[in-house]
This record gives C-alpha cells, sequence and structure tokens, in this order.
C-alpha cells in the first residue's frame, strides 16, 4: 500500500478521498487554489500546498504545478476525483514519466475509450449493443443524408471529441441535416480542437442508466450494478438512484454483463462507469465511458456496502480486488440529490457566498457528504456543488420518505441552494411511480 498520496481536487471529493486514505493508513498531501486558501477540509491533510490563483486554469488545471506540489509532496501516487485533470490522458503520462502512480486506468486505455468513435467501435465488437450509427465519421453531405434515410429521421450529430451533450444537434430532415452538420463542425472545432462528427438514430425521451465497474492489475472485473440518472437538466444531474426504475431484471444483467465485457475487452483497469441510454421499451444502447470515479458514487457504495475510493486506491497499487462478481450485492434503495449553490427559481443562477449557517441532516441511513459548514464561504470559481445528500433504505418507498425527511432536517442560511427543487421533485407523482425519463425536469418542473 502507498505511504502517502496527492488528492488533485478541492471541495466535497477532496475532503472524501482524505477520509478513505485516513481509514488507510496513507497520508495526503491536499493542494488549494488561492481561491480555497483556508478551507477547513485542507486541515485533515497532512500536509497542503497551494497551486496557484483561483481561477482553475491557473491552479487546478496547471499540471506542472500539480506536478510540482507531488514531488515537493513526496507522494507515491495521485488521485485525480473527477472534473479538472480526471480524464486528462496527457496528465496522465506524465504522471507515470514522474514514476507517480495514476490512481485511475493507464493513459492509453483513458485515450481509447476517451475517443467516443473509437469506443463505439470497441462496444461494437464486444457485442454490447450501441445505437444505430454511421461507420465512423462523416466527411461529407451526401454520406449523412443516405445514413439519415437509411435508419430514418431524427438523427443525431455528435462529436468525436464530446460528451456531456457539448456538441450535440438533432436533425428531424433534409434541409435541417445540411445546416446542423455544418454547425456540430464549427461548434466541436472550437469547443475541442476537433471538428469530427459522427451520427446516430436519435432516440426520444431516453432515460439514463450507469453501470459501475471495477477492474485491478490481475485481469478481474467486476460490475457493481447501475445508477439510474435521468433526473437531470441541461446535462447536470440532480438525483441519482440504484436500482433504477426503469429496467427489468433480464435488461439489468444484460446491462450489467455488457459494461464489464466492455471495460475487460479494452484492458482497463482501475473505475469506470459505463453510460447507457434506455428507450421507451426498454432497448439498451451504449453512449460512452467515463474514466473516473463519479459525483454519483455513493448511491453504489450504499447499496453494494463497497468503499469505491479505497477500492481505487488499493487496486492502483496492485492489490486484487477480494471479490467474485457474485459476492457484489444490490441490497435496498439509495437515492442521492445534489445540493448546489444555486437558485432554482432564478434558472439555477450560481448563488456563491456566506453560509451563515449550516445544519446537516443525520439518523438510520442518512449520509451527508460536504466540505461546507457554518461560516464557509462558497467560491464563485467552481462549480456550485457544496454538498450530496444520500439515502438508503429497504425499500424505493422508504428512501423516497427518508430523502424528504433529511431534506427537511437539512438547513442552508445565507445562500440559495436547490433544496426546494429537491422536495418538489421527490413529491411529483411522475417521480414516485419512478415514470421518470431524461426530458422530466425541463418538460414539468420548470414549465409551471
Ligand atoms: C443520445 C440521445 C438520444 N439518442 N444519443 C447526451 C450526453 C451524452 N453522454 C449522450 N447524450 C444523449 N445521447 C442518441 N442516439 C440523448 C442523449 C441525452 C442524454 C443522455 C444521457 C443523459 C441525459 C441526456 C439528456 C439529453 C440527451
Amino acid at each position: 500500500m502507498y505511504q502517502r498520496i496527492l488528492v488533485a481536487n478541492r471541495g466535497e471529493i477532496a475532503l472524501r478521498i482524505i477520509r478513505a486514505c485516513k481509514e488507510l493508513g496513507v497520508e495526503t498531501v491536499a493542494i488549494f487554489s488561492e481561491g480555497d486558501r483556508g478551507a477547513r477540509y485542507l486541515d485533515l491533510a497532512d500536509e497542503a500546498y497551494c497551486v496557484g490563483p483561483a481561477k482553475a486554469s491557473d491552479s487546478y488545471l496547471k499540471i506542472a504545478n500539480v506536478i510540482s506540489a507531488a514531488e515537493v509532496g513526496n507522494v507515491q501516487a495521485i488521485h485525480p476525483g473527477y472534473g479538472f485533470l480526471a480524464e486528462n490522458a496527457h496528465f496522465n503520462e506524465i504522471c507515470r514519466s514522474c514514476k507517480i502512480d495514476f490512481i485511475g486506468p493507464s493513459p492509453e486505455a483513458m485515450a481509447r475509450l476517451g475517443d467516443k468513435n473509437a469506443a463505439r467501435e470497441l462496444a461494437r465488437e464486444t457485442n454490447v449493443p450501441v445505437v444505430p450509427g454511421s461507420d465512423g465519421i462523416i466527411s461529407t453531405e451526401e454520406e449523412a443524408l443516405r445514413f439519415a434515410h437509411d435508419v430514418g429521421f431524427p438523427v443525431l450529430i455528435k462529436a468525436v471529441a464530446g460528451g456531456g451533450g457539448r456538441g450535440m444537434r438533432v436533425a428531424s430532415n433534409d434541409l435541417a441535416l445540411k445546416s446542423a452538420l455544418q454547425q456540430a463542425r464549427a461548434e466541436a472545432e472550437a469547443a475541442f480542437g476537433n471538428g469530427d462528427v459522427y451520427l446516430e438514430k436519435y432516440i426520444e425521451h431516453p432515460r439514463h442508466v450507469e453501470v459501475q465497474v471495477l477492474a485491478d492489475n490481475h485481469g478481474n472485473v467486476v460490475h457493481l450494478w447501475e445508477r439510474d440518472c435521468s433526473v437531470q437538466r441541461r446535462h447536470q444531474k440532480l438525483i441519482e438512484e440504484s436500482p433504477s426504475t426503469s429496467i427489468s431484471p433480464e435488461t439489468r444483467s444484460a446491462m450489467c454483463d455488457a459494461a464489464r465485457r466492455l471495460i475487460q475487452t479494452a484492458n482497463y483497469t482501475n473505475a469506470a462507469t459505463v453510460e447507457f441510454i434506455v428507450d421507451k421499451t426498454g432497448n439498451f444502447y451504449f453512449i460512452e465511458v467515463n474514466a473516473r470515479i463519479q459525483v454519483e458514487h455513493p448511491v453504489t457504495e450504499m447499496v453494494t456496502g463497497i468503499d469505491l475510493i479505497k477500492s481505487q486506491i488499493r487496486v492502483a497499487a496492485g492489490e486484487r480486488l477480494p471479490w467474485s462478481q457474485t459476492d457484489i450485492p444490490q441490497r435496498g434503495a439509495a437515492i442521492e440529490c445534489r445540493i448546489n449553490a444555486e437558485n432554482p427559481r432564478r434558472n439555477f443562477q450560481p448563488s456563491p457566498g456566506k453560509i451563515e449557517q449550516l445544519i446537516a441532516p443525520g439518523g438510520f441511513g442518512v449520509r451527508f457528504d460536504s466540505h461546507a459548514h457554518s461560516g464557509y464561504v462558497v467560491p464563485p470559481y467552481y462549480d456550485s456543488m457544496i454538498g450530496k445528500l444520500i439515502v438508503h433504505q429497504a425499500t424505493r418507498a422508504d428512501a423516497i420518505a427518508a430523502m424528504q425527511r433529511a431534506l427537511s432536517e437539512l438547513h442552508v442560511a445565507g445562500i440559495e441552494t436547490t433544496v426546494p427543487i429537491h422536495q418538489e421533485i421527490l413529491s411529483h407523482s411522475a417521480f414516485v411511480e419512478g415514470r421518470i425519463d431524461t426530458t422530466f425536469v425541463e418538460r414539468t418542473l420548470l414549465a409551471e
């Protein structure tokens, strides 16, 4: 096991990783920007170094600064968390050349799955269902039209380098397709420096279901069941849960096994999430792989009883996964609400500033992962998530009731939060009955 690792992140996930390290007996080196100086979670690390000004591109994203902190701190490994440098294959490679373990997949596996088109090809070769799509990159208008006429409108244009919904365009007829193709190319070129696009049949009102996978360096790969993340707004997830209400037991085993096979075939190690969309009739299609730990990982931890962060660190240090697939249960129901410093009544406008008072909920099956506290000042420079409220109960109905109770206990004074929108969603009949797709929030709630 490592003696000392660097936590290359901030906020709740930095705190989550520091906590896991303490339990493993591993020392931690934290980093912070000027915007996070004095944050209390930093006191829990053994050392903390400033890596630059508040702006992320000048600090948490500055590879030279992060590597310098790792060298000065004399660490054996770096945990990147999510966001920032977590899926940067170049950073991953630099860690390797500095002889520092990157707690995640190899740079090769990361790059292979980071290319959406290559990942699709790999899925196809592994007999993992993919949405009917173009064979690779679309280079001419004629190719695009031919594909659309083959599979039928509507079609979706996606950027090879895209992700998280950026650089996507829907087209419903020839004329729209021609202009959308040009727009998507220009947008992808500007956003990712790569204008390559491909086409897929557009699945309407999809549900978003993803599978957690863990792989060690000895060829063992297991899945840890699914999370349903259909409650989202503009590609920002609001609520995640496990099990999903939108798949049958047969679909669940087929999907989870497909995810496991894909990760195995890719020679991928450490934690991965395999994203699928599910259509109205229960067909599932591979979308992309996230080569990192995800925000919503606690939902999986609650139903499986497995600490994913500790597992990541152990696997990176060369340990074998201690379970076979049949040892991994999906017990009860877990729900997570993301608590953001945003005003849901004002179009989710960020609401940074001083938290005058914070009272965290507790009780049976309630977990609050947060770096915030009374007197904490939410900086305006980063994403607005200040915590995650997670509940775990025997049934989904009990989990909904527990979440409502916990949300009513959570008291955040001084800033606006997403608590009211969560209360609204949890009491909505469509959510209670599990009738939710990715258009639910925009269709039902914000329209009123
Ligand atoms: C799709 C789709 C419908 N049809 N692909 C959005 C983010 C990216 N990961 C994939 N996404 C989608 N791909 C086809 N062929 C609909 C979405 C989509 C979506 C997917 C997951 C979660 C939320 C979403 C919200 C809108 C659209």
